[in-house]
């Protein structure tokens, strides 16, 4: 099966074993019945360039993200709401399709790809639910999905899902905190290098505060098979913060979910210009260990970050490693 990102979220469905399920529709926001209302949310314009971005400025002239992108922001980026415990099954859906992604304007990547995108279905759920994770393999080799976090180790996503088969692994969310999801079927380093990991954020179950959340994870692209990353970006989109920022009100809790997919590079990081921010390392204390404008992450790394921006402006964000801002993980948030 080969098909664009811009052809899944335009047509909304793809076939396959599994019938006609919509690229949009298999975000874990979709999948969560009677949730409630999502926190409050922006009603600014995002899906414009914004002129105040220094926008083909510089660091990704080269990796302008795919035009198709603007209209499909919010699910690239916005985790879904939170929910209280409950004995509700969280189900969620993770199959697997081989397709090709614009990671940016004209770059396309062979993938494979979790729910049609890369990274993944961002997956939600309060400490202890319980989780039902499908996964039908669409593809042509075996994958498989390994959560991290504690779980079952029955259900440890170590055993290859073969070409045309279904695999539930059903578990409970825990810690709280942020976790990875990934293949792990050797050599895994070329499952991740194809885009197979997401995120899992697991609430605890005293809510953090109401805040305007956004996830970031970072990934990379190896264009030319040289065993280096060419294309860096936030949430697979290259350049894309920097020409749609995010857009949050001046003074208000903002909150990062941020992860490091990385391979080939051995370290990244996260700097945010002129505010500092708490940091919770994995998001499993609820107390910050630290205050800073710099987070670093080896690979599979996480963290939590909390701040708010005090007054109007633009705030720069980038890995510290000028490579990889400068080849498309150049971001801004905008406080308005
Ligand atoms: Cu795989």
């Amino acid at each position: 099966m080969s098909l664009r990102r811009r052809d899944l979220f335009r047509f909304g469905g793809l076939s396959g074993g599994i019938g006609l399920i919509g690229a949009a529709g298999w975000t874990a926001g979709k999948l969560l019945g009677g949730r409630p209302a999502p926190l409050s949310t922006l009603d600014i314009d995002c899906t414009s360039p914004s002129s105040e971005a220094s926008t083909g400025v510089g660091y990704s002239a080269k990796f302008a993200p795919a035009a198709y992108v603007a209209e499909y922001r919010d699910g690239f980026h916005i985790p879904p709401a939170r929910t209280p415990l409950s004995t509700e099954v969280r189900e969620f859906d993770l199959s697997v399709i081989e397709t090709m992604l614009e990671v940016a304007g004209g770059q396309n990547v062979k993938v494979w790809a979790y729910g049609g995108t890369v990274p993944g279905p961002i997956i939600r759920a309060t400490v202890g639910q319980p989780i039902k994770v499908t996964m039908a393999n669409l593809s042509e080799i075996a994958h498989s999905v390994h959560f991290h976090g504690a779980h079952d180790v029955m259900q440890d996503g170590l055993e290859r899902v073969g070409k045309g088969t279904t695999q539930v692994y059903q578990f409970e969310a825990g810690p709280a905190g942020l976790h990875p999801y990934h293949c792990h079927v050797p050599p895994y380093a070329s499952h991740l290098r194809k885009g197979m990991y997401g995120s899992m954020i697991v609430d605890p179950l005293e809510p953090r505060p109401a805040a305007h959340e956004f996830v970031l994870c970072l990934c990379g692209f190896d264009i030319d098979g040289d065993g280096r990353n060419d294309i860096y970006a936030w949430n697979g989109l290259a350049g894309y913060y920097e020409r749609f920022p995010l857009k949050v009100p001046v003074g208000e809790l903002v909150r990062i979910y941020l992860m490091n997919m990385l391979d080939h590079d051995p370290i990244a990081s996260f700097h945010l210009h002129a505010q500092t921010f708490d940091l919770y390392r994995s998001g499993t204390s609820l107390i910050p260990q630290e205050h800073t404008d710099i987070v670093g992450l080896g690979p599979a790394e996480r963290a939590i970050l909390e701040f708010r921006l005090p007054r109007r402006g633009r705030y720069m964000f980038h890995p510290h490693q000028s490579h990889m801002a400068e080849r498309g993980a150049m971001g801004w948030i905008v406080a308005i």
